[in-house]
């Protein structure tokens, strides 16, 4: 053994603007297109998690925010991977899907109803709360 690796980090971004929360729409993996997440990505090696949520968004969706504090439970992924949520607040831009499918916002009654990657459910109650229910 040469000692343990930590787990590698995914981040994902609660963006709330008034009651209402972003989705970015998958195009991959075949299994995940057509679902709806929290838009996000791994973080890279010397990046911290905020650094990671404020590039993906500008590569994912064409905009810059600032990174809040996170939200929700870990999820343990395949492979060391970890996925944790964060919130962020939209400071310049509006976003467009540069790497998915489609975006849209949601509120809380859409939210409960819409088809989000499995991953991402446990975080509903946490996201229904910040939505004002
Ligand atoms: N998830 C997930 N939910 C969620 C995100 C952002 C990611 O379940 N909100 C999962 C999907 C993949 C893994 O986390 O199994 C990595 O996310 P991905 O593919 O969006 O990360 P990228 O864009 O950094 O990965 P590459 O396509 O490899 O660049």
């Amino acid at each position: 053994m040469t000692g343990r690796t930590r787990d590698r980090e995914v981040v994902a971004a609660a963006v709330i603007q008034g009651r209402r929360l972003l989705l970015a729409q998958r195009t991959r993996p075949p299994e995940l297109a057509g679902l709806w997440e929290l838009p996000g990505g791994k973080v890279e090696p010397g990046e911290s998690p905020a650094d990671a949520v404020h590039r993906e968004l500008l590569e994912e969706l064409g905009v810059e925010v600032t990174v809040g504090e996170r939200i929700g439970a870990d999820v343990p992924l395949r492979d060391g991977l970890v996925l944790r949520a964060y919130r962020a607040e939209l400071i310049r831009g509006t976003p467009r899907a540069l790497d998915h499918a489609a975006l849209c916002w949601v509120d809380a009654r859409e939210l409960r109803e819409i088809a989000l990657v499995g991953n991402d459910r446990g975080w509903l109650p946490d996201l229904v709360t910040l939505l004002g229910g």
